[in-house]
């Protein structure tokens, strides 16, 4: 049975104003790739390792309300030997988790993919739940080329997306839902804003023929922009009103809350665009972030693996989080990527 008063605590405390969501969900398979690109070996004790380093940033609590975990890490321990869920619980943080069970091809598509994890869904939240999750994760994958995404991939994610959203509130539990146009290739912000569109239409579409309460859903999706290898690459003020005008066209008011994926913009790219979206003034819903990468590439790269290298990985976490935190808010400015942001101290 839905318990509303739940789902609204989670609400709450998920759209605090000037704070986000930490995406720490990356499956083994990601990872691997992102360690092994920068020389880290990947093993279930330096993930484990890595990701301490992330939650036990001092003070990252202050701009962080959420950090979405992987199935592995719900499980593992910090070296202290508490539950990563446990530990942030303690520090006000809300521990989430990704439920999808990735990308499988999407037959008779044009080469496309859908989602998969449905099945025993149910039964692996009330375990999830169980172990101190609060709210989960699933990502729709939709890649644009001259003819995709097709009709049939978007309608098929949908659904998927809606019938994941339609059991997590069954179970009182906030789904973030996430479809994902991909950046990669070399179409214009025209194209991806005319793809957007009905992606996003579609979702709500089905939200609304799956019954789920947009009250208490998270919108994860990502920005309308420039493909990665675009001849003309849209500025950040062009980003930030084709974003908001095709959510304004698609996402209803009753959504609390928009928590952006950064895939794979830069790290200041990201927070520039977050907070030029939040200048536009008098938005319908909260908007703010809910990155993997954008909050965490410089950390990694300065961590390496290395215990000596922690302080600096956390100050480095800690600094892209406080600015998305403002870019939440509207009060970021470029020049403050060379400003000096100190960790606050525990003491
Ligand atoms: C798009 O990826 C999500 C947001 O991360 P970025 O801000 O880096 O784009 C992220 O939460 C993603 O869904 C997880 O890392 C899981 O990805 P995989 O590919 O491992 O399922």
């Amino acid at each position: 049975m839905i318990n509303i008063k739940e789902l609204e605590l989670t609400m709450s405390k998920l759209t605090a104003k000037g704070k986000g969501i930490l995406a720490a969900d990356e499956s083994t398979a990601t990872i691997t790739k992102r360690f092994q690109a920068i020389g880290i070996e990947c093993t279930e004790d330096t993930r484990r390792a890595y990701r301490e380093t992330l939650i036990t940033t001092s003070h990252f609590n202050q701009f962080i309300a959420g950090v979405i975990l992987y199935e592995e890490t719900l499980n593992q321990k910090t070296s202290k030997g508490i539950t990563f869920p446990e530990l942030l619980k303690k520090d006000g943080v809300l521990p989430g988790i990704k439920v999808d069970k990735g990308l499988v091809h999407l037959a008779n598509s044009l080469d496309e993919n859908v989602t998969q994890g449905l099945d025993g869904l149910q039964e692996r939240l009330v375990e999830y739940k169980s172990k101190g999750a609060c709210f989960t994760k699933w990502r729709a994958v939709y890649a644009i080329s001259d003819k995709t995404p097709s009709a049939l991939a978007i309608k098929t994610n949908a659904d998927v997306l809606a019938r994941y959203a339609a059991i997590c509130q069954e179970q009182s539990m906030v789904p973030i839902v996430e479809p994902e146009v991909l950046i990669d290739g070399t179409h214009t912000l025209a194209k991806c804003e005319e793809v957007s569109e009905p992606v996003f239409h579609e979702v709500f579409n089905a939200l609304y023929r799956h019954n789920v309460k947009l009250e208490y859903i998270v919108l994860k999706p990502s920005m309308v922009i420039s493909g990665k290898s675009c001849s003309q690459k849209a500025s950040v003020d062009e980003v930030a009103k084709a974003t908001i005008r095709i959510l304004r066209r698609t996402v209803p008011g009753a959504v609390p809350t928009i928590n952006f994926l950064s895939g794979g913009q830069t790290p200041e790219q990201a927070t520039a665009h977050l907070n030029a979206m939040n200048q536009l003034g008098s938005l319908p819903w909260n908007v703010s972030f809910s990155y993997a990468r954008a909050l965490q590439d410089y950390c990694m790269k300065i961590w390496l693996g290395q215990a000596k290298n922690i302080p600096a990985a956390q100050q480095a976490f800690y600094k892209r989080a406080k600015l998305n935190s403002l870019a939440a808010l509207g009060e970021y400015s470029e020049a403050m990527e060379k400003e000096e942001i100190l960790l606050a101290s525990n003491s």
